[in-house]
């Protein structure tokens, strides 16, 4: 046609409002007339969440506030039908960002938002903007605003229950639903998500598309949505349409309907979104432009205003088209459905179908028609439906339906303090991390949680030996027409890797619905991910999207740099690093040795698994004492290089298992330790790195101390924590009007001298004998990452520094090439320490 005209429920929030007890009811099946009073209050509640957030607030900022009346208008319909009538309790929803004022709306008439939210919307501490499931406080599922990442987010979450279902047994039944603009569908990962093979056969999934036609900027052109269609059956999809309106079908099966049909569906866009903005009276040229006798013919026979809401009559604001194609989707049991419901951007408001629409806001007498036309007064208009009408009746009734029954909470997952990995001979961190993970997987007390994943890049990561052990799922078991006698691959029901294709989205966007399963599927999981690093970035808004949320899991970027040098630019990570430190609820970690990535990773799971028991704390205290309190995800950057442990065995030997530990632990450790030589003179140097680089940074180390210089080498095995523990100390400083003190994370790990003109409280720079001087003992960072990362260590210390990194796009070479391209060779390192120490 026409052209392309063609959440949750809650668990009872602390507070609870005004209502009355619920009444008895015959109340299963919903009285359409009672939906249609509903979602006139929703409609009007939804616009004038927006308008108060505009117009009763004063920010005093000037900056404007926004909102979006049509977008949410645009679903109000089709909401109103799934909360009012056809969702469960176990149900989960993700909503459309723009239509979160419809979401707020709706669960202040079932009662589940106070009152007093209702005028916040995107104020501080209020409403959010678009719907957050750490943010807002009435149950969001699912949280949306960068379209199409929330839109397939449900899909993986109902992959998360298949694979819980299997692994621990049938919980009650969910259906993921998700409410998307059809503008979503023009970003990839919304097909990336279905054309993945782990999202099959998901037959509890329904997704509906708000055909608005109408994106941000414009109507979207021409015809799209056979092509649509096409492409969700493609993958599997059951495809319907909730398209005319019963009085439009009426229409059609009259004599000459079908022409009239004909030109609906051929009409572009563009033609059929210029009728709304048109009064009834000239509908009916506009809407003939071009058209055949016969639908002229046809139109003749009505009435101006007739025709004109003929022709807009869109099955997506009638309740009983959607319900009927909602309950048509539940019939297809064996693969996802999707719902095109035509709708009108902007329905009901006089800003109707207007092509400018996105970000329009009705004025003041706009909005004082539109009370009135709802039959309320500005005294009034904030309340819930009447209790004593049969619309509260059932808003109350349809409260208690949707409740959930709070989960108990899990037992907690009791992951040890370190995998065992014996670690002698020279390894790397991607061949540790293998390592570590099929020893966890002989782990009675670990083992069911661990579930890992990638994408198609599980084998070169490292995972052969945990999927060799563990197996690959599927739902059902499928048979292995090759054998491998290196790598199993048995595919089945019991299977504890969950492979992807080539979609770092759908990697993330999976890794983050593992990492809820606690809460949306009452699991705890623990899930570990793997992505060659530099396709972090390829994956970066799912990452943020998923950990915005509020998901944990581990994911190892690897192998990461220039070290993995013959494999040229292309796939020779650099700014990850920094990625890493700078994102939120995600705590970046880059070891060099085995044994500590062993700590690491276990301190790791320990706090996935205690923030997912729904513990929400610090991890539980190991032998070595506790694992810094996060409560976020972990991101551990690892490379092929493989490198002497010997040196590290030296540090072990030197501070003792338990010191070590908690240092490794906090962020850094001293791997070299020459303060005897500087303390008896020697001038002193301090050279920090990570990772990949440490063989070069000792080499480096030892050259120094030939030529009489006393360099100590600090491993930073996570320049997140380090830079966290110093910013808190700042912070802490600014809020209170005091003197910041070095976190204890630097005061470990760094030579005393180095911490010269930013001492810690009480222990002022002069204090410190052989500091070399008033600026202290100067600083060298090496890292195969952007200088950058490192780089605030020389203001964090007070001292001199001078950053190496890999400030320019990789190449192809050896790793003594690459490192002499980028001055991560031992002779610039020494250079390096000489040029640091000559800024003193
Ligand atoms: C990844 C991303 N890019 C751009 C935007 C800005 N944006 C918000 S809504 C929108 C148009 C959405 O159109 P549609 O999905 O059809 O929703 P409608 O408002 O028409 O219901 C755009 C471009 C965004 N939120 N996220
Ligand atoms: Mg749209």
């Amino acid at each position: 046609m026409v052209a392309d005209m063609s959440g949750g429920c809650h668990d009872r929030p602390a507070s609870e409002p005004d209502l009355p007890a619920p009444p008895d009811l015959p109340a299963s099946e919903p009285d359409l007339s009672v939906l249609a009073e509903i979602q006139q209050r929703v409609l009007w509640l939804a616009t004038r969440i927006v308008d108060a957030a505009n117009h009763d607030r004063d920010t005093g900022d000037g900056v404007k506030v926004g909102g979006h009346q049509a977008s949410s208008a645009s679903l109000v319909t089709a909401m109103t039908a799934l909360y009012f009538a056809y969702l469960d309790a176990p149900d989960r929803v993700s909503v459309k960002p723009h239509a979160s004022p419809v979401f707020h709306a709706i669960q202040y008439l079932l009662g589940n938002l106070d009152r007093g939210y209702l005028p916040t919307l995107r104020a501080f501490g209020g409403l959010q903007s678009y719907p957050s499931r750490t943010k807002d406080p009435d149950g969001v599922d699912f949280s949306t605003g960068s379209v199409g990442l929330g839109a397939a987010a449900p899909l993986f979450a109902a992959a998360t229950r298949r694979y819980v279902d299997a692994h621990f047994g049938a919980r009650p039944r969910s259906r993921y639903v998700a409410l998307l603009g059809d503008a979503e569908l023009d970003e990839g990962n919304i097909w990336e998500a279905i054309a993945d093979p782990a999202t099959d056969g998901l037959g509890d999934v329904l997704w509906i598309v708000d055909v608005n036609r109408q994106s941000l900027d414009r109507v979207v052109p021409g015809v799209r949505i056979a092509q649509w269609e096409q492409q969700f059956a493609a993958a599997g999809w059951h495809v319907t349409e909730a398209k005319y309106g019963r009085r439009l079908q009426a229409a059609f099966a009259q004599p000459g309907g079908a022409a009239l049909r004909d030109w609906i569906d051929a009409m572009p866009n563009e033609h059929y979104q210029s009728l709304f903005g048109l009064q009834p009276a000239d509908v009916r040229a506009r809407f003939c432009d071009g058209a055949p006798a016969a639908v002229a013919a046809f139109c003749a026979g009505l009435a101006d205003d007739d025709l004109a809401s003929l022709v807009t009559d869109l099955a997506g604001h009638d309740l009983g088209a959607l319900l009927a194609a909602f309950a048509e989707c539940d019939q297809a049991k064996d693969r996802p459905s999707v719902v095109f419901a035509y709708t009108i951007k902007g329905w009901g408001l006089p800003i109707a179908g207007n092509p400018r629409n996105h970000s329009a806001l009705l004025s003041t007498t706009q909005i004082d028609r539109l009370r009135e036309q709802t039959g309320l007064t500005p005294g009034t208009e904030w309340d819930r439906l009447d209790p004593m009408t049969s619309a509260g009746q059932w808003a109350a009734a349809r409260r208690e339906h949707l409740t959930r029954v709070p989960a108990a909470p899990a037992p907690l997952v009791a992951v040890p303090d370190s995998a065992g990995l014996r670690a002698g001979r020279p390894t790397s961190t991607q061949e540790a991390f293998g390592r570590i993970l099929v020893e966890l997987s002989r782990a009675q007390s670990v083992a069911p949680y661990l579930v890992t994943t990638a994408p198609d890049v599980a084998t070169s990561t490292n995972l052969a030996g945990f999927i060799n052990r563990m197996g690959v799922f599927s739902p059902a078991a499928r048979r292995a027409w090759s054998q491998d006698p290196v790598l199993k691959w048995a595919e089945g029901p019991a299977g504890q890797h969950i492979e992807l294709g080539i979609s770092e989205m759908n990697l993330f966007l999976l890794l983050g619905q593992l990492g809820l399963a606690w809460d949306l599927s009452g699991q705890p999981l623990l899930p570990v991910g793997t992505v060659y690093d530099p396709f972090v970035l390829r994956g970066l808004d799912a990452f943020i999207y998923s950990v915005y949320s509020g998901a944990r899991f581990i994911v190892a970027g690897t192998p990461s740099g220039v070290t993995l040098a013959p494999e040229g630019g292309a796939h020779q990570s650099t700014i990850t690093a920094s990625v890493g430190l700078e994102l939120p609820n995600v705590t970046f970690i880059e070891p060099a040795y085995a044994t500590a990535l062993d700590w690491l990773l276990c301190g790791a799971l320990q706090s996935v698994a205690a923030a997912n028991a729904g513990a929400g704390g610090p991890a539980p205290a190991g032998a070595g004492g506790p694992a810094p309190a996060e409560a976020g995800s972990y991101y551990f950057r690892l490379t092929t290089r493989s490198i002497d442990q010997q040196p590290f065995q030296a540090a072990r030997d030197r501070l003792g298992d338990a010191m070590l530990r908690r240092q490794v632990l906090a962020g850094a450790y001293r791997l070299v330790d020459a303060s005897a030589a500087a303390q008896a003179g020697a001038p002193e140097v301090c050279l920090a790195a990570s990772g990949a680089v440490l063989p070069e940074v000792l080499v480096a180390a030892a050259e120094l101390a030939d030529e009489g210089i006393a360099a100590s080498v600090v491993d930073v095995t996570s320049a997140d924590r380090l830079y966290r523990a110093w910013q808190r100390t700042l912070r802490q400083a600014v809020r209170t009007a005091t003197t910041p003190s070095l976190p204890g994370a630097l005061r470990g790990a760094f030579p005393a001298g180095a911490r010269g003109v930013a001492p810690g409280a009480g222990s002022p720079a002069a204090q410190h004998p052989g500091s070399g001087g008033s600026a202290g003992v100067p600083v060298v960072t090496a890292h195969d990452a952007a200088s950058h990362t490192l780089s605030w260590l020389g203001s964090a210390l007070g001292v001199p520094a001078v950053s190496l990194g890999v400030d320019s796009f990789g190449q192809s070479g050896s790793v003594a090439d690459l490192y002499r391209a980028n001055d991560l060779d031992s002779g610039s390192i020494v250079n390096a320490a000489l040029a640091a120490l000559s800024l003193r």
